[in-house]
């Protein structure tokens, strides 16, 4: 066998080893090896049952996503899960780390799964636009019930084993040495003579016959936009109208149509695209980076709670550091706030929460906080202010300490000269215009060193966000351009309304002028405002005219296009899928439109450039002039992101 598939004898039982690192996706070479030892094992006489296991720190993470878009190779995924299924002797999936997508699906065609106690179950298909599509649609609601497998495929997210032993997705939790406890399982279903229990035989029983309509109903709002997880709801229905084989084909035609579809090519893009960001230009990859365990936040400017909240979900120690008893109680109350908010919603529980929550160590003294691996200052956003408690900090912080600057304003070199060590200086935005986000913006000033940017690019990794390197407030500039032209389209005639609701019907959880004003209130018609508009367009000589919503959307689409082509060149930004990141995960950009630069690569860029003269036409060169860059992929036909994605 290759070192793809290995294979052990204990007595009866066989084990397939799966060695496909990093993560042991069923790739082509792999489905083709796996059949080649499973049709020998199929026909041994002295074998008895078998035990598929992977080696590395994960089962199967699912099918191969970098074959996606390349001509399909035979065997495909469902082949090999359809000839599983075929069994004739007892099979026993082993899980340990993650069974995901084809990986779960694999295992339900499996007769029996056991797995470890911290492993985890999913069917992540729907996050990258498409859906389990070797079965699981038909299985999984066969084997655990329909509503608690749509849950699971709609989610994405994967449950814990408990969960699925509850559920009756595994039969067994075992211990970590998963191979001998999964050939011990095997060998008790040999002496018991349990019965091969082959899920496509079982049926899918409809508790409610409400429950489709309804998951309709509620995925209308939750996934506004999204196409996946409606074609999940359908080929899930086939599980429970349609016999095992033509709901299998039903799901197969579902999976072709949403695997082309852009909706799709977009998620793929950001899936890898998270990937790839971490990814920092100009660093190797085995730049040394530092452990960070204590994290100092000096100051309590709006966003602090998020700021502290965030290393203490990552379990490391806080030291929060204000001036004046007041400010103190007022972040505190705040962290407070948000903590109780996640206990009600379910997301933690509260011992979790008191856990966090004594992580943070509240002090009015600096020097509380001289132990830090890392120092944030989080005070206003003034220059005067910020030169000044970073001055602070390096008196009072250890030598190999690194400070760090939440501004959104001031270029990094103008508070480095506040310190003595402007090579341990970094930004780091924590949220972006819509507030808490996955987005950590990490900016590397002039004079930062390689590791203490390094460690903090890590850092966001493991706070669970994404993090951008950029070289300056990308994601601040970014947002200011679209402001501007929102504010332009109201002058050439355009309502607020109007412009929320082409920024909502394109896909932004809410619209500029909403967001201005209080996020629960929703810019709705006012004739006084109205009346003031038109005034002021008098005044400034404009001509107010009717403004489609397709002009809106446009024009808010491609100023930040512009702008971005502009900060590729300035080399704020070092690469388009930079900003394709922080527009997607800090900014609000539909996850399902794949980022900016993307979305404009898919419509043509001289389609773009040609929209963008047309504007300049309307509203003169200072806003309208095609950045160079976007001038020369034009003019070559060239895109963002050349090659396949
Ligand atoms: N295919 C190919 N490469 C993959 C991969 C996959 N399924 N999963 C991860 N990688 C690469 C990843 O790009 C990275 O590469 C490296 O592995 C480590 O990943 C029919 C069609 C498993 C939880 O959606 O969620 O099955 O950057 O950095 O944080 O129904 O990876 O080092 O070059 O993320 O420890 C469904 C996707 C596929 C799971 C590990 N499966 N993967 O997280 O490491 S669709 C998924 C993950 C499917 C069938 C359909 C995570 C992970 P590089 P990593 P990690």
């Amino acid at each position: 066998m290759s070192d793809l598939v290995s294979v052990t004898r204990h007595g009866g039982v066989a084990v397939v080893s799966l060695n496909n690192p990093p993560v042991n996706a069923l790739s082509h070479a792999l489905r083709v090896t796996l059949i080649a030892s499973l049709t020998e094992l199929f026909v041994a006489a002295d074998v008895q049952a078998i035990v598929i296991a992977c080696e590395g720190r994960t089962f199967i993470a699912g099918a191969d996503i970098r074959e996606f878009g390349k001509p399909p190779l035979v065997p495909d995924l469902p082949d090999l899960v359809e000839f599983l299924d075929g069994a004739p002797k007892p099979t026993i999936a082993a899980i340990h780390g993650t069974a995901l997508g084809g990986g779960l699906e694999l295992a339900l065609a499996c007769h029996f799964r056991v797995a470890t106690e911290s492993a985890k179950l999913g069917l992540p298909e729907v996050t990258l636009g498409i859906l389990p599509g070797a079965g699981g649609t038909q299985r999984l609601p066969r084997l655990i019930g329909v509503k608690p497998a749509l849950d699971m495929i709609l989610s994405g997210t994967p449950i814990s084993a408990a969960r699925a032993q509850q559920l009756g997705l595994i039969d067994g939790v075992i211990a970590d040495q998963v191979k001998d406890a999964a050939v011990e399982f095997a060998s008790s279903v040999l002496a018991q003579g349990r019965p091969r229990r082959r899920v496509s035989e079982l049926t899918a029983t409809l508790e409610d016959a409400d429950t489709f309509k309804a998951y309709e109903r509620s995925s209308a709002e939750r996934f506004r936009g999204f196409l996946a997880p409606f074609r999940c709801i359908d080929a899930v229905r086939g599980a429970v109208e349609l016999p095992f084989a033509q709901g299998l084909e039903r799901e197969r035609e579902l999976f072709k149509q949403l695997m082309a579809s852009p909706e799709s090519k977009a998620q793929r893009h950001v899936f890898f695209g998270e990937r790839e960001v971490a990814k920092i230009p100009g660093i190797a990859d085995d730049t040394p980076s530092r452990s960070l365990k204590s994290i100092a936040v000096v100051g309590t400017a709006g966003g602090v709670s998020g700021i502290a909240t965030s290393f203490a979900d990552a379990r490391m120690a806080v030291t929060l550091v204000a001036d004046t008893q007041d400010q103190l109680d007022r972040a505190l109350s705040q962290i407070r706030e948000s903590y109780a908010d996640a206990v009600s919603r379910g997301r933690i529980s509260q011992a979790e929460r008191d856990s966090r929550l004594d992580r943070i160590r509240p002090t009015l003294l600096d020097d509380d906080a001289r132990d830090a691996d890392l120092l944030i200052e989080c005070v206003p956003d003034e220059l005067s202010d910020k030169q000044a408690v970073l001055a602070r900090l390096d008196r009072i912080a250890k030598p190999n300490a690194i400070l760090a600057s939440s501004t959104t304003l001031w270029n990094l070199e103008s508070l480095a000269e506040a310190t003595s060590r402007p090579a341990e200086l970094v930004g780091l935005h924590f949220s972006g215009p819509f507030g808490p986000s996955r987005l950590l913006e990490c900016v590397r000033g002039p004079r930062t060193s390689a590791e203490a940017f390094a460690t903090v690019m890590k850092l966001g990794r493991s706070l669970g966000r994404v993090a951008v390197p950029v070289r300056g407030h990308v994601a601040r500039r970014l947002m200011a351009r679209r402001r501007e032209e929102t504010l332009s389209l109201v002058e050439d005639g355009a309502l607020p309304e109007d412009v929320d609701r082409a920024m909502t019907e394109f896909g932004y959880p809410i619209g500029p002028f909403a967001l201005e004003l209080e996020r629960s209130a929703r810019a709705t018609p006012d004739p006084a405002l109205a009346t003031l508009l038109e005034r002021h367009s008098a005044r400034h000589g404009i001509v107010r005219r009717s403004v489609s919503l397709e002009e809106i959307t446009a024009r808010c689409l491609y100023s930040v296009v512009n702008e971005a082509a502009q900060l590729l060149e300035e080399g704020f930004a070092a690469r388009p899928l930079d900003v394709d990141m922080i527009m997607v995960h800090g900014c609000g950009f539909p996850l399902y439109r794949g980022g900016p630069l993307f979305f404009a690569d898919q419509l043509g860029l001289a389609e773009v450039r040609a929209h963008m003269l047309q504007f300049r036409e309307q509203a003169g060169a200072e806003y309208w002039t095609p950045a160079p860059l976007i001038e020369r992929l034009a003019a070559e036909r060239g895109s963002f992101y050349p090659g396949p994605r």
